[in-house]
C-alpha cells in the first residue's frame, strides 16, 4: 500500500524527519511517502499560517490521487485542511493530532499536550473538543519555541520540550504525553525513556492508523458531508482546484 504523508509546512527537512519516523514504524508492505506541498508558510503556527496551507495540502491529495495512494496523513498538529482532504480522497485521511489523541485516550485517563507557542495552545483545544477528548485532555502546555527552532541546531530544543514533559508528568496527574508537534517526532523515544511515562507521537500513530484502515478496506465514506466537491469553476490561482468528478 502507499501512504502519503504531507507535512503541510515547506520546510523540506521537517519533512524528511518525518518520513523518516514513519517509515520506522512502518509495515513491510507499506511505501511511505514524505511531501511538503510547493506552495505555502514555512512553518504553521496560527490561524492564518493553517489557512494559507490548505491549498498545499489539497494540491498534494489531488496529486496523489492520480497516483493511487491509498492513504493520506495530514502531519501538522493543527490538523489543517482534514475535512476537506477527506472530501477530496477516496482513503482515509488522518490528522496527526486526531491520532494523538484518541491514542492516548486508550492508554490512560488523561494525557497533557506539549507544544510549540502558546498561541496555538487554542487550536489544540478546539480540536479535543472536536474530537471528544476534552475530558481526557488535562492541559496543553506551550514551550515557546518557535516551530522552526525544532529545525535549528543549537537551539536546545529537545531540553525545552523534555523539561515541559517533566513538569507535564510531575504535575498534570496524567498517564501519557501528546506531542504537539510533527516535527518533534524525532524526540517521542527519547523523551520516553527519560522520564518514564507514555509519550504519544502523533506521526507514527496516524501512520498505523492509516494502514490498519486501508488493510480493514475502510475508505472515506461519500455518502454525507465527505462526498467528493461539486464541480464549479474557481479563479486566479485557484483554478486547477476545480474539481473533476471523473
Ligand atoms: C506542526 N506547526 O505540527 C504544527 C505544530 C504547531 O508547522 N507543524 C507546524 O506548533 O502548531
Amino acid at each position: 500500500m502507499k501512504i502519503k504523508i504531507i507535512n503541510p509546512n515547506t520546510t523540506w527537512s521537517m519533512t524528511e524527519k518525518i518520513g523518516l519516523c514513519a517509515r520506522r514504524v512502518a509495515a513491510a508492505g507499506t511505501e511511505v511517502i514524505a511531501v511538503s506541498p510547493d506552495m505555502g508558510p514555512a512553518s504553521i503556527e496560527s490561524h492564518y499560517d493553517e489557512a494559507l496551507s490548505v491549498p498545499g495540502i489539497l494540491d498534494e491529495v489531488r496529486k496523489g490521487e492520480a497516483a493511487g495512494v491509498d492513504a493520506y496523513v495530514i502531519a501538522c498538529f493543527g490538523d489543517p485542511g482534514l475535512y476537506a482532504a477527506r472530501e477530496a480522497a477516496r482513503g482515509p485521511v488522518i490528522g496527526i493530532a486526531e491520532a494523538a489523541m484518541h491514542a492516548a485516550s486508550l492508554v490512560g485517563g488523561s494525557f497533557s499536550v506539549v507544544t510549540t507557542l502558546a498561541r496555538t495552545s487554542g487550536i489544540a483545544w478546539h480540536l479535543a473538543e472536536r474530537y471528544g477528548m476534552q475530558r481526557f485532555c488535562r492541559k496543553v502546555r506551550a514551550c515557546e519555541l518557535n516551530v522552526l527552532d525544532l529545525e535549528r541546531p543549537g537551539s536546545d530544543a529537545y531540553r525545552t520540550i523534555l523539561a515541559e514533559c517533566r513538569q507535564a508528568m510531575e504535575q498534570d496527574r496524567i498517564d501519557s504525553i501528546v506531542l504537539g508537534c510533527a516535527g518533534m517526532s524525532d524526540l517521542c523515544q527519547a523523551i520516553a525513556e527519560e522520564l518514564g511515562i507514555a509519550v504519544v507521537d502523533g506521526v507514527a500513530v496516524a501512520l498505523k492508523l492509516a494502514e490498519s484502515l486501508v488493510q480493514l478496506g475502510l475508505k472515506t465514506g461519500k455518502r454525507g458531508d465527505l462526498a467528493f466537491p461539486l464541480a464549479k469553476p474557481y479563479t486566479g490561482s485557484l483554478e486547477k482546484f476545480a474539481w473533476d468528478p471523473r
